[in-house]
């Protein structure tokens, strides 16, 4: 293949003992929470940023939609590709994965489109089976091996994967049986808990049997959120030796989602796991997480680990203990995480939500949406013609007291000195 050349070859790579295949821009795409507020995708801005963060975070596998799937799709992927070959020389070379059904068409689309691998699906379970393309698991071994012997034998160098849609819900016989033709020829198995069924003993029991059957083979996993079990399955799955794990930034995606990126490296790290976390910009998690959660237009939900939420005080009984040891209600160092203010980068670039974000959560505003629009755009006019003195920070806070004339909320008088905040770097307390 002609674009093949300039590529940087999978046999090449010597893989980390995590290697996070990040889909937020093909799982993650699929959330309805875009829908919520009438906006049903992620334009090419949208992505290429996503994009660019994640590689600056450490990812070295982003999947995205099969070109296949639309003109738009297809033209988006050659933008991507670019971004991505832009930061090669500063942050080596990060593979593209397209996302592709077991048919002759989308592969050629993705090879064409110059795709670094190819994740194949299928499925596997009954329901998946019946709901879908109606094959029986003999014909599905017969013709996914088929296809997947000749994309090996045609390109040497793509990373294949294979993944046996719904692998939870298939029994392990038929799995093996699928599998067993399919070994041969691709790099790893994708183990995909397409509904949401898994636990944590269930995942290690299946890990274990799949690692014993095939021992040289790498597996990925795929963990739905539907009973709030994505991310104890992903880290048991990385106990059990799982070397690829699907996440997205924030855990969004179908329903209830997946694994949230940012969650699962911050456990790791709360069990001193630092050999799997070699190459991951830590520092960066909250910020890549407000910068997901802007174009949701959501906060950053508290249920994040990696959220400002985690670290404000409020309760009047942990208050002597909070000054005197703030570890004591706040085991975790969330500021190693980037939970600080300064973090936050406020430029040209920010968006309204940014803005209101800022001015909301971090400093204490009381700002609606409409007035958060105003001020960011003041802010980007301003912002060129900053002072050397001043950070951007610095202008935000004024223009939104001098020129918009918005006030702090302030505690009542009774609660005031309750509150007690952690947050990372700031020296002193704000009023
Ligand atoms: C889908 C289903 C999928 C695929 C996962 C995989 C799932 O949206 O097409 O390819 O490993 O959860 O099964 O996301
Ligand atoms: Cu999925």
């Amino acid at each position: 293949m002609g674009n093949s050349a300039s590529s940087f070859h999978f046999r090449d790579y010597q893989p980390r003992r995590l290697e996070v295949i990040d889909t937020t821009l093909r799982e993650g795409s699929q959330t309805s929470l875009l829908h919520d507020h009438y906006k049903y995708f992620f334009n090419l801005d949208d992505k290429l940023e996503i994009l660019r963060a994640l590689i600056i975070y450490g990812v070295k596998f982003i999947e995205l939609f099969a070109p296949i799937v639309s003109s738009k799709e297809k033209e988006d992927f050659q933008a991507l590709k670019a971004a991505r070959n832009s930061l090669i020389t500063q942050k080596g070379y990060t593979f593209l994965l397209a996302h592709v059904r077991c048919a002759p068409a989308d592969i050629q689309a993705a090879v064409d489109a110059g795709f670094d691998g190819l994740n194949f699906y299928i499925g596997t379970s009954r329901t998946a089976r019946q709901a879908s393309h109606g094959l029986d698991l003999k014909e599905i071994a017969e013709r996914a091996g088929r296809l997947m012997e000749e994309v090996r034998r045609s390109y040497p160098h793509l990373i294949l994967r294979f993944s046996g849609e719904d692998a939870f819900r298939t029994p392990l016989e038929d799995l093996f049986r699928v599998y067993d033709r399919i070994v041969p020829f691709v790099d790893r198995l994708g183990t995909p808990d397409t509904v949401g069924v898994a636990t944590p003993p269930l995942t290690a029991l299946r890990l274990q049997a799949l690692r014993e059957r095939y021992p040289t083979m790498e597996f990925e996993g795929h963990f739905h959120n539907d009973r709030g079990f994505s991310l104890v399955n992903s880290l048991e799955a990385v106990r059990s030796g799982m070397r690829y794990l699907n996440t997205t930034v924030l855990g969004i995606g179908e329903r209830s989602g997946i694994t949230s990126l940012t969650a699962l490296l911050f456990n790791l790290f709360i069990e001193k796991e630092y050999d799997l976390l070699e190459g991951y910009h830590l520092r960066g998690s909250y910020p890549l997480n407000v910068m997901l959660a802007d174009k949701l237009k959501l906060l950053v939900p508290s249920s994040e680990p990696v959220s400002l939420t985690n670290r404000t005080h409020t309760a009047g009984v942990h208050q002597k203990a909070v000054l005197a040891d703030p570890s004591a209600y706040e085991a975790h160092p969330l500021d190693h995480f980037g939970v600080t203010e300064s973090e936050i980068l406020l430029g040209p670039l920010s968006g309204w939500n940014m803005v209101h974000y800022y001015l909301k959560e971090i400093k204490g505003f009381m700002v609606d949406e409409a007035e958060a629009k105003a001020v960011a755009a003041a802010f980007k006019e301003r912002i060129y013609h900053l002072e050397v003195s001043q950070s951007p920070a610095d202008l935000l806070v004024s223009l939104a007291e001098n020129d918009f004339g918005l006030t702090r909320l302030s505690a009542p008088e009774a609660f005031r000195n309750t509150i007690v905040q952690n947050m990372g770097t700031r020296t002193e307390q704000e009023t």
